[in-house]
């Protein structure tokens, strides 16, 4: 069990669906916290720097195209094993394989438009989260409230 950083994005198919609300309330309903958060439109070079691992694949030019589209929802979300618990409530790449509850089976119509992104390793999240955003732009030092429930009891 570590406290890890994931980085994870609203794709702009579920932004403009109007799911941002419902797809943040997932990971918020789980208890991890939010520790940053910004809408960015990807230009074509932030999208070759986050999806790297995929140039020359047959899908690069549309996932380019796609998440390119409109602006994406870029987070930073810490908790509890959080690389492998968020891509758990994420669910499988391709939506049709993913288990019902989670947020493509949930959401998503199509691989190719499957709401969101999370990293798929902890070398990766600090990767990703290096390419969206500055350190500042980190808000880490607040506790939740179920944070400050185990300090009061602790005392
Ligand atoms: P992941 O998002 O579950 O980590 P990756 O294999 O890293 O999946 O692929 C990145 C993204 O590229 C996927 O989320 C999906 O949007 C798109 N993608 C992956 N494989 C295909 C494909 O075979 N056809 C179309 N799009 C794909
Ligand atoms: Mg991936």
């Amino acid at each position: 069990m570590n406290i890890e950083r994931t980085f994870v994005a609203i794709k702009p198919d579920a932004v403009q669906r109007g799911l941002i609300g419902k797809i943040v309330t997932r990971f918020e309903e789980k208890g991890f916290k939010i520790i940053g958060m910004k809408m960015i439109h990807v230009t074509p070079e932030i999208a070759a720097k986050h999806y790297e691992e995929h140039i020359g694949k047959p899908f690069y030019p549309s996932l380019v195209k796609f998440i390119t589209s409109a602006p994406i929802i870029a987070m930073v979300v810490e908790g509890i094993d959080a690389v492998n618990e968020v891509r758990h409530i994420m669910g499988a790449t391709n939506p049709q394989n993913a288990d019902v509850g989670t947020i493509r089976a949930d959401f998503s119509p199509l691989m190719s438009t499957n709401s969101v992104h999370g990293s798929d390793s902890v070398q990766s999240a600090e990767r990703e989260i290096g390419i969206y955003f500055k350190p500042e732009e980190i808000c880490p030092n607040w506790k939740t409230m179920m944070e400050l429930i185990i300090d009061e009891q602790s005392k």
